[in-house]
């Protein structure tokens, strides 16, 4: 379930997703997946690509009267860049010699695919591995992470980020904004969201704000790309999803494989992340306690963001994700002509100089399509019925432990 390949180059006609195997009846709405979209072509530090984009998803099949039929879902989003690639990018051997010649990239930009996947493919034009390594195939992960986000909803779950750094900017993470600002409910979780939907940078105050668009700004002027952090946390999952039984049920590997994958990001840490490791078990892993009202089983703390042994604990998942600058310089870096052979500078596109904020929305559709698609393993069923009935089942099932 969930099973999912995107297609489509940055400049081509269209990026397209097909997702196989989601369940019936599930209610899509167009107008969320647009939002998403919208949220993801926001940020300061973007360039001006997202100036001629209005990314709007167009849904081909798998979707009657805004209801999944269970058959494959085909969506794409049309390039409108595509007008001035025509004759450079057509999949025809009709294309204009001289404009296809001009938008050569044989300069290749160090951080970027373009040499290893030059060499690999053997491709004497890097613009054939640019255009298919860029992160505006990222729309369409978006656009497919909004439908997993409308299946969760049906369970409750609710998906957020914040920008948790950009460059040396740095500002507490989720657990410590929690603590200081003692947001225990979902309504102030949601609060305190919004607040960051306003920022463009996505960060939790005005201050942070700030000080990471002055920096982003510092580096584009200097011709420079600038890194950061972002944080994806989850509200509302049940214990169980994921396994400790198999390497590849772990639902930890999962979420870092996918997440992994999003352009330019480099690691993953979940809960306390990496600081855990430099302080004994006594002060990291979370005390277990039992609520005699609500017979259940909870935590005070969650450094391990909601995993154990692999398995969702029902505490909120909690993943942050370093991403590094962008490649793209305007000034830039020393690399090696392909004809040639000799020193030269690094292909100049057209770039963002901070995505930061824009990979903070890709990191939670991501995160949404790996949990839809444990979420339908765990409680699968050919419709949206009944996988709610397996659900529900469970549920009955686990309060009785
Ligand atoms: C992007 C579209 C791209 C880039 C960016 C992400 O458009 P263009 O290459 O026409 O400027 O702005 O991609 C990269 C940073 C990259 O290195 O490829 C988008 O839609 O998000």
């Amino acid at each position: 379930m969930f099973d999912y390949i995107t297609a489509g180059e940055s400049h081509g006609p269209e990026i397209t997703a097909i997702i196989k195997d989601l369940p019936a009846g599930l209610k899509i709405n167009i107008d969320n997946i647009n939002k998403q979209l919208k949220r993801r072509q926001q940020g300061h530090g973007r360039g001006g690509r997202m100036d001629i984009e209005k990314d709007r998803i167009n849904i081909t099949s798998g979707l009657r009267e805004g209801i999944t039929l269970g058959s494959p879902l085909a969506m794409n989003i049309k390039n409108k860049d595509w007008a001035n690639w025509e004759d450079i990018m057509t999949v025809t051997n009709k294309g204009d010699q001289n404009k296809i010649k001009a938008k050569r990239v044989a300069e290749p930009r160090p951080g970027h695919a373009d040499l290893p996947g030059g060499i690999k493919f053997n491709h004497s034009d890097l613009r054939n591995v640019l255009e298919r390594a860029s992160a505006r195939e990222t729309a369409i992960r978006t656009a497919v992470g909004s439908i997993a986000r409308e299946f969760l909803a049906n369970f409750e779950v609710e998906i957020f980020s914040h920008v948790t750094g950009i460059g040396t900017v740095k500002s507490p993470n989720w657990l410590a904004i929690k603590e200081q600002k003692n947001i225990t409910s979902i309504k102030e979780i949601r609060e305190y969201f919004n607040q960051v939907e306003q920022s463009p940078v996505r960060a939790g105050s005005k201050e942070t704000t700030a000080k990471m668009i002055e920096l982003i700004d510092k580096w584009k002027e200097a011709g420079d790309s600038v890194g950061g952090i972002c944080e994806v946390i989850v509200t509302g999952l049940p214990l169980g999803l994921g396994s400790h039984t198999h390497h590849d049920l772990k639902l930890e590997g999962q979420l870092a494989a996918e997440l992994i994958a999003i352009q330019a990001i480099k690691g993953i840490e979940f809960g306390g992340g990496f600081k855990l490791a430099e302080k004994p078990g006594s002060q990291v892993h979370d005390e277990i306690f039992y609520d005699n009202d609500k017979k259940k089983f909870y935590r005070k703390s969650n450094n391990s963001g909601g995993l154990e042994g692999g398995i969702s604990t029902g505490e909120e998942l909690i993943v942050r994700l370093p991403m590094k600058p962008i490649p793209t310089l305007s000034q830039p870096l020393k690399t090696v002509n392909l004809d040639s052979k000799e020193p030269a500078e690094a292909a100049k596109e057209r770039s963002d100089n901070c995505a930061v904020p824009s990979a903070s929305i890709v990191a939670e559709a991501v995160t949404a399509i790996v949990l839809a698609k444990s979420f339908s393993n765990k409680f699968g069923g050919d419709s949206i019925k009944e996988i709610k009935n397996n659900y529900n089942s469970y549920l009955k099932q686990i309060e009785n432990y």
